[in-house]
């Protein structure tokens, strides 16, 4: 029989089991010294891309997944509505017996329903788990949920990196549309070695949960050079490459709404709706009384006035240097701006 006698008060963990094993860890106490911890405990939102974490072995992290609470499978979901989050653990450096996380996320819209902890502690054949983690579906609304777990077995300990549980979140009926940190909680985080020593990790990165009409930043779901949150204000679709905000330098209907080269939706300025990097306020300042510059994503700019013909970015200007016009002139001339470098007059 195992048992934990009482663990996560305050900062203290304490793990007791009946063999005569024993975890008694202060995290906190030990937080100034990370020799023998692992290089970090980590978040990874998609456990199987680019490649699948396995027990002992850890693919590029990824930080964010987008669950849409719509009661089917969609989005970046693994079921409906839910994603699989990997917590790993990269370079242990001593032999591990157990370890203990923390993990905070926001329980009004969030809910850890699940875990898998069969992938490092229990890697070396013989390994005999003790798990003394947090009770799911997790509804006690504390905005945390811990994992814990120790092997029980001699001589089966395990270094490296590797996946230490898999954990279910799902999204609740009713979750507000937004951006949401699976942190850490700080001093709540590390292992013990055979000797029962606590190590510290020496860094934890955690990830995001975007539900609803909010989507992970910077991220192309569908690789048409769009972000997904642009494609949602600018008329595109998120996860179809064939469709993309109306375009006037693409032949056809763009969008997929049978008008061509009609307007972007209104309070689109403040997205990149040509994937260009610039959003559309910022084509605007410069090709004004052109408002299309955000429809027209790589091209040359004019060399002479007039410029109330819609361009697009000198192709090499994507996501690097500036275009400027001279200010209160428009049109007026048109410099390209190297950072710390002479401007570059263009056209005007
Ligand atoms: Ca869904
Ligand atoms: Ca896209
Ligand atoms: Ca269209
Ligand atoms: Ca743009």
């Amino acid at each position: 029989m195992v048992k934990v006698v009482g663990r996560a008060v305050g900062f203290a963990a304490v793990i007791c089991v009946a063999s005569g094993l024993r975890i008694e860890v202060d995290w906190d106490s030990i937080s100034a010294s990370h020799a023998g911890g692992a290089q970090s405990f980590a978040v990874d939102m998609n456990p199987f891309a680019p490649s699948a974490n396995t027990a002992t072995s850890l693919s590029v992290r990824q930080t964010c997944a987008r669950i849409d609470v719509n009661g089917v499978q969609n989005a970046d979901e693994d079921g409906v509505d839910i994603v699989l989050v990997d917590v790993t653990a990269s370079q242990f450096p001593i032999q591990v017996l157990g370890f203990e996380y923390h993990l905070s996320y926001p329980e009004a819209h969030l809910t850890v329903q699940a875990y898998d902890q069969n992938f490092f502690l229990t890697a070396t054949a013989g390994s005999s788990l003790f798990d003394g983690s947090e009770p799911v579906p997790d509804t006690d609304g504390n905005n945390e949920w811990s994992g814990i777990a120790m092997d029980t077995a001699d001589n089966t300990h395990e270094t490296g990196s590797g996946v230490l549980h898999r954990v279910t979140f799902g999204a609740d009926q009713g979750a507000a549309p937004g951006l949401y940190t699976v942190g850490f909680v700080n001093g709540m985080n590390g292992h013990a070695d055979p000797n029962n020593n606590g190590f510290v990790p020496d860094n934890l990165y955690g990830g995001t949960i975007a539900i609803g009409t909010s989507y992970c930043p910077n991220t192309d779901s569908d690789g048409d050079g769009v972000f997904d949150a642009d494609e949602a204000v600018c008329g595109g679709s998120v996860y179809n490459a064939a469709l993309r905000p109306e375009r006037i330098d693409l032949a056809g209907d763009d969008d997929g709404d049978t008008l061509v080269n009609e307007p972007l939706p209104p309070g689109s300025e403040n997205n990149d709706c040509d994937g260009d990097g610039y959003k559309g306020s910022a084509e605007n300042n410069v090709y004004l009384p052109s408002i299309l510059g955000d429809q027209d994503s790589c091209g040359w700019a004019p060399t002479s006035a007039p410029f109330g013909i819609p361009i697009g970015w000198p192709a090499d200007l994507r996501g690097g240097f500036e275009l400027q016009r001279e200010q209160g002139e428009h049109p007026g001339p048109l410099y390209l701006h190297y950072p710390g470098a002479k401007d570059q007059y263009v056209a005007g």
